[in-house]
């Protein structure tokens, strides 16, 4: 295919419009990759250098999925990991989450339970993706204990690299789904 019929699927893509949105959110202790994992979504690369995240980071990604066009509004929880009150501002309206943690670090594994509390208190039952990211580094937590948390609490669970791009795609694809089928549920 040449570079111009590249860009004019491109731009008709762009022009589809949106049957339905959504406010979504990243969220999970600073430095677990939370970041990474949106931009290597919404904008499909991946930079090893660590920058806090300052300030609010928004991204918008349109997705197709039975016949449905979503806009993923996506939050990134912008290096407010630590200051509680100021979070739950960000959670007005949030749909849907993703919940991450770093299979290199147990201290952000073990906060995972805070993570749900906080969600459930601010969103009420919303759907929740739990990921645990960093996959193409030695993990210190067995993927078996993420399997065992997300049974528990009843969500689905991913292993991801936002460095390779392992399964960042199918993460929000799953949260999509089920954020289109709770929204054609409650209408
Ligand atoms: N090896 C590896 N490093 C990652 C991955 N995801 C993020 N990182 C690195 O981990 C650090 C923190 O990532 P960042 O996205 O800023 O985390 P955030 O604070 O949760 O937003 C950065 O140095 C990233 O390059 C991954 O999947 N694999
Ligand atoms: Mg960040």
């Amino acid at each position: 295919m040449c570079s111009s019929d590249a860009f004019s699927e491109k731009e008709a893509a762009e022009r589809r419009p949106w049957t339905h949105i959504a406010k979504v959110t990243v969220i999970g202790d600073a430095e677990v990759g939370k970041t990474s994992l949106t931009v290597r979504y919404v904008e499909g690369y991946f930079n090893p250098k660590y920058l806090m995240t300052i300030g609010t980071n928004f991204f918008v990604k349109d997705i197709e999925m039975d016949g449905s066009v979503l806009r993923l509004q996506i939050w990134d929880t912008a290096g407010q990991e630590r200051f509680g009150p100021i979070r739950r501002l960000f959670y007005r309206g949030v749909k849907g989450a993703i919940l991450v943690y770093d299979q290199t670090n147990p201290l952000s594994f073990e906060r995972l339970g805070y993570w749900v509390e906080e969600v459930k208190q601010a969103c009420g039952n919303i759907p929740i993706i739990l990921v645990g990211n960093k996959a193409d580094l030695p993990a210190k937590v067995p993927p078996e204990r993420g399997e065992q948390f997300a049974r528990e609490y009843r969500m689905p669970f991913i292993e991801s690299s936002a460095k390779t791009g392992l399964n960042v795609g199918l993460a929000f694809e799953r949260l999509s789904q089920l954020v289109l089928s709770r929204a054609s549920s409650s209408t």
